[in-house]
């Protein structure tokens, strides 16, 4: 029995990559691809796990879609089945550590999110239970404090040390606008983003390699960061101005923290530079800004690869005006900003150049800033 359907949506990061962890600034847009949840309460304490998707499961860790059955007041990081169901079981666990009194639930998900494509559908998978959970429960919970729950979840209990952009995304993006977050702060303010009305596109370019953010290269990324930080005596390389960069890069000795440093400030530079081209209505003045951004990840980040540096190639050939890896990176997904007109002929480009190379076929679509999470019924 259905006492409500809830929805969240996965997410494209339109600038701000490998910033939120830290402190930095973002800029993710929800897509229209969502998990979508039909729950209930149960009055047994038991949290019953269902997902129509299997084996491909929301979260997508390629274990089976359930039903799995898991004690509510048994829940603990590192027990019970370890896959997909971590994402909201974690969710559970996060909420009771923070004293909000939810129990047992049955929770079916159905999803159009691509899972391991770099575009959150874990974030979506742990939004969508707490917004479900919470609302059935009677918890009131703000979005922002929704989504440091979801991080919880997957940093504790699924083991994915990731930052707080997916999670806020999900929970708190708003149709036809890019959400800007300071992750320092989590303030946050919704940038009108429209690429139809400018007679543009995005397109995302799902390169069907996965990733995986608990495995170790986006980890070892994160801990490079926070040594490059304490290298310098610093809390975190947000606390680099722009115009300190040329100073701090003197001061570090170590070539990859300097490499890792130069990109986390360059890239909060380009995160303020899209939003002040979106805000004052000259979308086409981002295109570089994105290019910028995937050389960056590319060449001082290193967590681009051979699938999506082509994919920013082959579309920029074809005439984008700008491409980037989006999301953790190591595979997933590239985004491709195009005169409308243009789209299908860049499509078409980066789909023969994917051949031409022998790679996997690309799923290529338009990708429009959709809603946050919501109440279906
Ligand atoms: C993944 C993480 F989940 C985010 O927190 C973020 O770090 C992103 O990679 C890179 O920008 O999506």
């Amino acid at each position: 029995m259905s006492e409500g359907v809830w929805e969240a949506p996965g997410r494209v990061n339109l600038i701000g990559e490998h910033t939120d962890y830290n402190d930095g600034l973002v800029m993710p847009f929800a897509l229209s691809r969502t998990v979508v949840a039909t729950a209930a309460r149960r009055d047994d304490g038991i949290l019953r796990l269902h997902s129509a998707d299997a084996p491909g499961a929301p979260g997508g860790q390629g274990t089976p879609g359930g039903p799995v059955e898991l004690r509510v007041d048994a829940l603990a990081p590192g027990r019970g089945p370890r896959g997909w169901t971590d994402y909201p079981a974690g969710v559970l666990w996060a909420l009771r550590e923070a004293g909000h009194r939810v129990g047992g639930a049955d929770l079916h998900y159905e999803s159009t999110l691509p899972a391991g494509a770099g575009l959150s559908s874990s974030a979506a998978l742990e939004v969508v239970t707490a917004l479900a959970v919470t609302e059935l429960y009677g918890v009131e919970l703000g979005r922002r404090e929704m989504a440091l729950i979801c991080r919880r979840a997957e940093n504790a209990y699924a083991g994915a040390p990731t930052g707080i952009m997916d999670q806020t995304a999900s929970a708190c993006c708003a149709e036809g606008h890019a959400l800007y977050l300071d992750t320092r702060d989590l303030s946050r303010r919704q940038i009108p983003f429209d690429p139809a009305a400018h007679g543009l596109a995005l397109l995302l370019i799902d390169t069907g390699v996965k990733h995986a953010h608990s495995t170790g290269a986006y980890g070892e990324r994160r801990a490079g960061c926070e040594s490059a930080a304490a290298a310098l005596g610093l809390g975190s390389l947000r606390e680099i101005p722009q115009e300190e960069l040329p100073g701090a890069l003197t001061r570090l000795t170590d070539p990859v923290q300097r490499a890792l440093t130069r990109h986390v400030v360059t890239e909060n530079g380009r995160v303020e530079r899209v939003r002040a081209a979106l805000e004052a209505g000259r979308a086409r003045a981002i295109g570089p800004l994105l290019t910028e951004g995937h050389a960056s990840l590319r060449d001082d980040f290193a967590v681009s690869c051979p699938e999506l540096d082509l994919a920013v190639r082959a579309a920029l050939a074809a005439g984008a005006l700008g491409a980037r890896m989006t999301g953790g990176g190591f595979g997933g997904s590239a985004i491709a900003l195009v005169e409308a007109s243009a789209r299908e002929r860049v499509a078409g480009s980066v789909e023969r150049a994917f051949a031409e190379a022998s790679f996997r076929r690309p799923e290529i679509f338009a990708a429009a800033p959709a809603a946050g999470a919501r109440r279906l019924s």
